[in-house]
């Protein structure tokens, strides 16, 4: 059986008991925010529920202390499994968990998402899964106490970039003030997601910076990291992805990009640009994503890769920009 939308899911978590939620590996503040809001409410409607995430939750925030989260691997087989913020592909090790599951429910908004479980809610137009879960909550009649409000606020605040990015609706802006009515805090909120770096994080950063160079028309910018940095620094390749908005920061850049060495010899390539499409870049290169932000995965060293890739870009932006020598005279 397959259940299409929202009204569907809705009517499967108000008949159901017994709900092992998950986020997805690496979680961010959306998977978790949905996942610890959609928990209590569950909780408040007097079903039983329980929390699971492959890795270590990188937020220190209060709300989240108030509750606990299990790794998969502590926990048994879980009847309904509610998968959130992803495809249950991206569960990381709690994917057993929702490969067993008799029933498994997925509320996400992510491109490419086509809803293969029991019960789906896949909204790409959605800022946020945690805008879902609002709405999902809001038609089970849950009343959004102040730890609710602050989890589902802190995901809307991480996946509109603390409402900056073009999915900040007036809709959205609108579930903000409602959540900071209900007691969300948005100091701590912002404060905790983007601004709380460790020494290590600020110190590879500086080093990071020092490496950016760019295009003789300015209009490619990058930036590299190599393993050793990372080891040096004691920071997380993953985390080190945040880097990559340094580079587009720079006035004129069309194409910014991000070589990080997560390991030796493999090369995470991040593509970010403000018009361009950068997603059919990243394709070429064996990766994907959206259109304004991208990457890929390649092997190798930064010296056979980064004047491959930088000449890509500057393709991407001669042919794009119409300064394409010869290559344009058709186009009116
Ligand atoms: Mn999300």
């Amino acid at each position: 059986m397959s259940v299409s939308g929202f009204d569907g899911l809705v009517q499967g978590l108000h008949q159901l008991d017994n709900f092992c939620i998950a986020a997805h590996e690496n979680p961010d503040p959306d998977s978790l925010g949905s996942m610890v809001a959609l928990y209590l409410g569950l909780i408040s409607l007097g079903k039983k529920a329980m929390m699971v995430c492959g890795d270590p939750i990188p937020y220190d925030f209060p709300w989240a202390a108030l509750v606990a989260v299990q790794a998969p691997t502590e926990v048994g087989p879980c009847q309904n499994v509610v998968v959130l913020d992803c495809h249950p592909n991206r569960t990381g090790t709690a994917k057993p968990l929702v490969e067993q599951a008799q029933t498994v429910f997925n509320i996400d908004h992510h491109v490419g998402n086509r809803g293969e479980t029991t019960y789906h809610y896949i909204d790409t137009a959605e800022p946020a899964t945690a805008s879902m879960v609002h709405r999902v909550l809001r038609q089970l009649d849950v009343t959004i106490t102040k730890p609710m409000a602050d989890a589902l606020y802190a995901g809307i605040v991480g996946d509109t970039g603390g409402f900056r990015y073009g999915n900040t609706t007036s809709s959205v802006l609108a579930l903000g003030a409602e959540l900071v009515a209900l007691g969300a805090e948005p100091d701590t909120t912002s404060r905790l997601i983007f601004e709380t770096k460790s020494w290590g994080f600020m110190s590879l950063l500086g080093r990071t910076l020092e490496t950016m160079e760019r295009s003789a028309d300015g209009a490619v910018v990058w930036m590299t990291v190599d393993h050793d940095a990372f080891k040096e620094s004691d920071v997380d390749p993953q985390e080190g992805d945040q880097f990559i908005q340094y580079s587009r920061m720079v006035s004129g850049v069309k194409v910014a990009i991000l070589f990080r060495e997560t390991s030796p010899g493999t090369i995470r390539l991040g593509f970010r640009s403000h018009s361009l499409d950068v997603g059919s870049l990243a394709r070429t290169l064996g990766g994907g994503g959206h259109r304004l932000a991208s990457g890929a995965k390649v092997e190798g060293t930064m010296d056979q890769w980064v004047p491959r890739v930088v000449a890509a870009a500057q393709a991407l932006v001669d042919s794009e920009g119409g300064h394409g020598i010869g290559r344009n005279h058709e186009c009116h």
